[in-house]
């Protein structure tokens, strides 16, 4: 009888290389194929550009494939345990020690070993058309169509969505490239990004005030989205007028960005992380509905999300004004709310949340942790958190970095004391596509 063969596929598209694959683990038994599912997958690899249920029928469409299994994790641990395969057949891509799949490739081989299992390396597939095919499955993504509908699409699929601020091409590649293995061995990797007014402000070296007009942040989000294919979240202060914000949402919407988010105040804003010490003025809840009523109604698909964020705590307003604030912006048809606080004691938008959340089980919820920091990505999802922006940190990260170079080229006329700590060039163009 010949061998139990397993191969995982996580794949868009179906092309030379993956039936290659499949020849090769013909030649040595029985074959099951295993989707990886779509939560593995965004974790894993690229956005798939098609449906888990599309990826089945694809794989079940393959000559000689005997069974066509969900593989829910990108760890092996459980699919091996339930199948208990022979061998575990592989594109020898995986073997390369820098490469992020290889410590996949440990656990196959360390849960295979437990009953004598083997693993099969096939020679990878470099070939032009498979280079095409892939590109293509790439550029998909960073289309419009693709990338806008994509944050609802990871609303569902994902726990919370991690986002993290961009506000040039660059920052927006360590966002789209950026892959992390944990201590569990699994990858992880930002799901979206948020064009944050204060650091693209700060980047242009102004003042968060909305001085900054809408065509400069359209420059800024044109320039990410020329590098990057995940979704795009915009900041979008006030809204300003209505009449203008109007117009807005439908170039957002044109241009592929996936949400804005606007806040509740209205005169001059001055950034939140000030709270009370300045001056701000928050909208009255009859003008604010009526902006994002008048927002909605000027889209033209059902996967633009307009966002109210409201600021009742972080101007002292209360915990009631902020859920009744909340609920009316619902209301109205904001598609999620995102509630700020500037406290570093996570308890008050924790209690925001579960209120929030007994009454309206489904909007979903952002948050930005920047002043109450210590809170997880996984405390916020328990408690009704869809969205997490990591809203400043690459901003707050480069400038002292820039600022002490800078000041020690002067302090010793030369380059040498700073070079340690540089990045050579040649690494940091790596992250650029040629
Ligand atoms: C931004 O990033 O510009 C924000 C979030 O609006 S905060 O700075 O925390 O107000
Ligand atoms: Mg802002």
């Amino acid at each position: 009888m010949g061998k139990k063969v397993y191969t995982c596929f996580c794949t868009s598209v179906i092309h030379k290389g993956h039936l290659n694959i499949i020849n090769e683990a013909l030649k040595l038994g029985e074959v099951t194929v295993g989707v990886l599912s779509d939560g593995a997958m965004i974790r894993y690899n690229r956005f798939p550009t098609c449906t888990f249920e599309e990826r089945l029928a694809a794989a079940k469409a393959m000559d000689g494939v005997s069974k066509v299994v969900v593989q829910r994790d990108m760890m092996y641990d459980d699919i091996i345990a339930e199948l208990r395969p022979d061998c575990v057949i592989h594109g020898d891509n995986w073997c390369n020690s820098e490469a992020p799949e290889y410590f996949i490739r440990q656990n196959v081989e360390s849960c295979l070993k437990k009953y004598g299992g083997k693993i099969v390396d096939v020679p990878y597939t470099f070939d032009p058309d498979v280079k095409r095919i892939d590109d293509l499955d790439k550029e998909r993504l960073a289309m419009p169509e693709f990338r806008r509908k994509r944050l609802r699409q990871l609303i569902k699929m994902c726990p919370i969505v991690k986002t993290i601020e961009a506000h040039s091409g660059l920052t927006g590649l360590i966002a789209e490239k950026t892959v992390v293995r944990q201590d569990d061995g699994r990858l992880d990797q930002f799901d979206a990004m948020w064009v944050s007014s204060l650091c693209d402000s700060t980047a242009k070296g102004k003042p968060d005030i909305e001085l900054v007009d809408m065509s400069s942040r359209l420059r800024t989000i044109d320039d990410i989205m020329e590098v990057t294919t995940k979704p795009i979240i915009l900041d979008g202060d006030t809204g300003g007028l209505t009449e203008h914000f109007v117009y807005n949402v439908r170039t957002l919407e044109r241009i592929g960005v996936s949400a804005v988010i606007i806040e509740d105040k209205c005169g001059l804003k001055k950034n939140s992380l000030f709270g009370t010490e300045v001056k701000q003025t928050q909208d009255t809840i009859e003008n604010f509905c009526a902006k994002i009523a008048a927002g909605k109604d000027a889209l033209r698909t059902k996967e633009f999300m307009i966002i109210a964020r409201c600021e009742s705590l972080i101007l002292e307003q209360g915990m009631d004004d902020a859920l009744t604030r909340c609920h009316a912006y619902v209301k109205a048809g904001a598609d999620g709310i995102m509630i700020h606080s500037r406290k570093k004691d996570p308890a008050e938008i924790l209690e925001f949340c579960d209120k929030f959340r007994a009454a309206d089980k489904t909007t979903p919820i952002v948050v930005v942790p920047t002043s109450f920091n210590s809170v997880t990505e996984a405390e916020l999802a328990a408690h009704g958190v869809n969205i997490c922006i990591y809203a400043n940190q690459l901003t707050r990260a480069a400038f002292p970095a820039m600022q002490s170079v800078a000041q020690d080229l002067l302090r010793y006329h030369r380059a040498q004391e700073v070079d340690s700590r540089l990045m050579p060039f040649k690494k940091i163009i790596t992250l650029i596509d040629s």
